[in-house]
């Protein structure tokens, strides 16, 4: 069954409810067609994936006075983000924090005492996927009521030919073809992966249907395995990290690494490297019961009915290889150029089917590029380097180099830290700000940590890393500024909002004055 939507003009909660029904009965085909019958003109390009690269790419291109149509699977706009990616991350790593808090001042102040208590992991769940219809729904109406988007949602796209694509039994034709099919998650093979109660970010919110019992084995040691073990952990169960290399190689800067892994260790988070999974047993009715995993000490058997794994992500190229013969690499990713143009001509890719990094400013901005170039701008696009964050219990944030990168490439860095070297170490009240006040007051340890990066010839800032709360939005904008050649004594100008999460411009104003710089 297919519904033309052009004349229907539903609120967000109206389309709350269209797409609660439509992914309720997931089985029966059933498209909804925005599409403006009464313009005649071909389409500029066919975006086939309604994630973020399809729908910035979209947006920016009917902007420029293009033709457009998004074809998506799903009954909503915005991709694997609102659906079963940041989004739910976010709301764990949230309740990660809130719960470190929690469990930090227990007995203080208005805190319960949660020792022994374990809290619910399906609940939180649960409350996820009651809500992220919301999302969804405002991704829907602001794609047709304000960005005047034409989409068919709730149905598969077929790739015909670089023009022309079929869905829910019609054939649309375009100039361009512009693939956005995402990526997914990367499966286990070891034997038993197959069982019940191994999830996946993918299937964690689909398909947990009971509450995992007190111990959870975690796979991985990069953002998703983290950011989703430190979750569970924080619920008061025992968290293994099983991890094949080091846990968290991503954060270049040891001293900042060392921080965030310390901080892990103390909330009980048991770290094995150098270890893989053999094998996973079944309970007898087709659920893990144990994990054996092969250590640097040797077999070790966990028992557990919960394991997660996070091993990171693969393009969903294949169709796209298959049909179009589109240049795949060595990860499954579709080659591009710095145009987004793939191997066949007007065929163009974007987002998490390019490879990494598979983040939503990519995804965004690769949209955005393919479109201008669709439409006749010339542009590059070549993701190299950007601010870069992720959630343990803290939010952990970074951008430029590292300090031993920066010792390497420059003969002098100057380095301003909080808390600063001393004999007393970590244990002092800064920095403090929101979300870290309790902590500099009552477990100093805690209240986070902070490092800037300088060379000290150019006086240039070359780094910056931030572990506490409320740093990923400062660092976004202050990464434009440091590649512009912000000095020590341009940030140190700035207007600082006290108390701020960084201490980053009172702190270089302190120094600024100095024609020879010192560490801080
Ligand atoms: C939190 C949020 O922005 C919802 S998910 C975004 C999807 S999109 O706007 O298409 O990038």
């Amino acid at each position: 069954m297919n519904t033309d939507i052009r004349n229907e003009h539903w609120s967000i909660h109206e389309w709350q409810n269209q797409i609660d029904e439509l992914l309720e009965v997931s089985d029966q085909p059933h498209a909804l067609f925005n599409i403006n019958e009464d313009d005649t003109r071909e389409y500029d390009a066919i975006f086939l994936g309604g994630g973020a690269g399809g729908r910035f790419g979209s947006a920016y291109l009917r902007a420029m006075g293009g033709r457009q149509l998004i074809i998506e699977r799903w009954p909503f706009l915005g991709g694997s983000c609102p659906h079963n990616a940041c989004v739910p991350h976010h709301l764990f790593s949230e309740c990660a924090a809130e719960l470190m808090l929690q469990r930090t001042m227990a007995g203080r102040l208005w805190f319960q005492d949660l020792t022994g208590v374990v809290t619910s992991i399906k609940d939180v769940v649960d409350v996820f996927r009651k809500g992220r219809v919301g999302p969804h729904a405002i991704m829907n109406y602001q794609s047709k009521e304000q960005l005047d988007l034409e989409y068919v949602l709730n149905a598969e796209g077929t790739i015909i030919d670089p023009h022309t694509v079929e869905v829910a039994g019609r054939r649309f034709k375009a100039k361009n073809l512009v693939l956005g099919l995402g990526a997914r998650a990367q499966m286990l093979t070891c034997p038993g992966a197959h069982l019940k109660g191994i999830f996946s970010y993918e299937s964690l919110v689909e398909d947990l249907d009971y509450e995992p019992g007190n111990t959870v084995v975690v796979i991985g040691g990069s953002k998703t395995a983290v950011e989703y073990g430190c979750f569970f952990n924080a619920t008061g169960r025992r968290t293994i990290f099983v991890v094949r290399t080091e846990l968290l190689k991503l954060i270049h800067d040891l001293e900042t690494r060392g921080f965030v892994i310390d901080r892990m260790k103390e909330q009980g988070i048991e770290i094995w490297e150098g270890s893989e999974v053999e094998h996973f047993t079944d309970n007898g009715h087709g659920h893990v019961a144990s994990v054996q995993i092969r250590t640097p000490d040797g077999i070790q058997t966990v028992h557990t009915d919960f394991v997660f794994a996070g091993l990171g992500e693969t393009p969903n190229s294949e169709m796209a290889s298959k049909v179009l013969g589109v240049k795949i690499g060595a990860k499954n990713e579709v080659l591009v150029n710095p145009q987004l143009q793939t191997s066949v001509p007007h065929v163009y890719a974007i987002g998490d089917l390019i490879g990494g990094p598979m983040e939503m400013f990519k995804a965004r901005k690769s949209g955005t590029y393919a479109a201008r170039h669709i439409m006749g701008e010339e542009i590059a696009y070549d993701p190299q380097d950007w601010p870069d964050f992720m959630h343990t219990h803290y939010e952990v944030s970074w951008m430029g180099l590292s300090e031993e990168a920066a010792r390497a490439q420059y003969e002098n860095i100057i380095t301003i830290k909080m808390p600063p070297d001393t004999p007393d170490g970590l244990d002092v009240a800064l920095p403090a700000s929101d979300r870290t006040m309790l902590y500099a007051f009552l477990e100093p340890r805690m209240s986070g940590f902070q490092k800037l990066i300088i060379d000290e010839a150019s006086r240039r800032v070359v780094g910056a890393h931030h572990v506490g709360y409320g740093a990923k939005d400062s660092f976004q904008y202050l990464y434009q500024l440091m590649k512009q050649g912000l000095t020590i004594d341009q940030l140190g100008d700035m207007d600082e909002l006290f108390l701020n999460p960084t201490h980053f411009i009172q702190l270089s104003r302190l120094r600024a004055g100095h024609r020879k710089l010192k560490n801080l």
